[in-house]
């Protein structure tokens, strides 16, 4: 998602905005700096993008870096530390805009750094790297933007002043006045699907066709349904079996982002995810077998995922 969106931000569709010339891409470390051939190339552009770049690490050092509008694309478990790492270049006014799966992380930097400057996207777009830095934009989705909180008078006015600054034609990006419950909504869909298509390791539309993983896809959608109907926050799920059906034959021919961490042995947001739900479960003493069974799959196929992955490396 990091590269789609720099890409997209960085063409800006042409437009030589302001914005679009000072991109940067603020990379993991010097190592992945030296991984880093200078350009995104991305299968919705015909040329590679140039697209300047920093490693995080010893950034805290530079006293002179200012980040206006921060775009964090990392994996929702390491968001904290990549949004601290950065405490030195943020300034009260810098935008913190948050692309992770799940929820948690959302609420957690919004309650620390405050509901104003922190915005919160939810994205439908498919994406897959077919080398590092080579992104396929596989399934044209769209995102919205919202913040979450109660709000106040001016939240529509920010929301449609960093729309401004973002690829919103290419993108397909949109206001979500109440992005909360469309985050409530994706994180029970995936918390039914993501880990399933690593337990079979199958595309999101086989779900449907493997009777095994159709049976336990239905036991999870009850069970995710009954935990968050005793979650005040969370909106009314309806029938999840029925949104579920419908996200898997749109993505059918979809690798699922958590299989994509898998086979490249990277760790996974399952913690975000069933690991969330069943975090909300606990605190309700609400008991959620299926979510936890599905867990415990996720932990061992996952550290066996990045144990064969660091063997490669050798
Ligand atoms: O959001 C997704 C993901 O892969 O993380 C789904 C909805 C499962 C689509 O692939």
């Amino acid at each position: 998602m990091g590269c789609l969106w720099a890409c997209a931000l960085a063409s800006a569709g042409g437009r030589q905005t302001d914005a679009a010339q000072r991109v940067s891409l603020l990379l993991r470390d010097q190592a992945a700096l030296a991984g880093y051939p200078g350009q995104i190339s991305c299968s919705d552009v015909e040329q590679a993008v140039p697209i300047p770049a920093v490693a995080i690490t010893g950034m805290g050092r530079q006293d002179s870096l200012q980040i206006d509008n921060l775009l964090v694309t990392t994996k929702a478990q390491d968001t904290l530390a990549a949004v601290a790492g950065l405490a030195r270049a943020l300034t009260p006014d810098t935008r913190i805009v948050l692309l992770q799966n799940g929820l948690k992380v959302q609420q957690e930097i919004t309650q620390q750094y405050g509901a104003e400057r922190v915005f919160c996207v939810s994205t439908s777009h498919g994406a897959w790297l077919r080398a590092p830095f080579d992104v396929v934009h596989a399934g044209r989705g769209e995102a919205w933007l919202g913040q979450l909180g109660a709000g106040d008078a001016n939240r529509q006015a920010r929301l449609q002043a960093l729309l401004k600054l973002l690829p919103a034609g290419a993108l397909n990006i949109r206001v979500d006045e109440d992005i909360g419950a469309r985050l409530w909504r994706k994180l029970a869909i995936n918390c039914a699907v993501n880990a399933l298509t690593v337990i079979h390791d199958c595309r999101n539309g086989e779900l449907l066709q493997i009777p095994e993983a159709r049976q336990t896809l239905s036991r999870l959608c009850d069970e995710i349904s009954a935990v968050l109907q005793a979650v005040p926050e969370a909106p009314p799920m309806g029938d999840l079996w029925t949104q579920v059906h419908q996200v898997l034959n749109i993505t059918a021919d979809n690798v699922s982002s958590t299989l994509q961490d898998i086979r490249r042995g990277r760790a996974t947001e399952i913690g975000h995810l069933n690991g969330y739900l069943c975090e909300l479960a606990t605190r309700r003493h609400l008991h959620c077998p299926v979510n936890r069974e599905v867990l415990e799959q996720m932990r061992v196929i996952e550290s066996r995922a990045i144990r064969a992955a660091r063997a490669s490396w050798q």
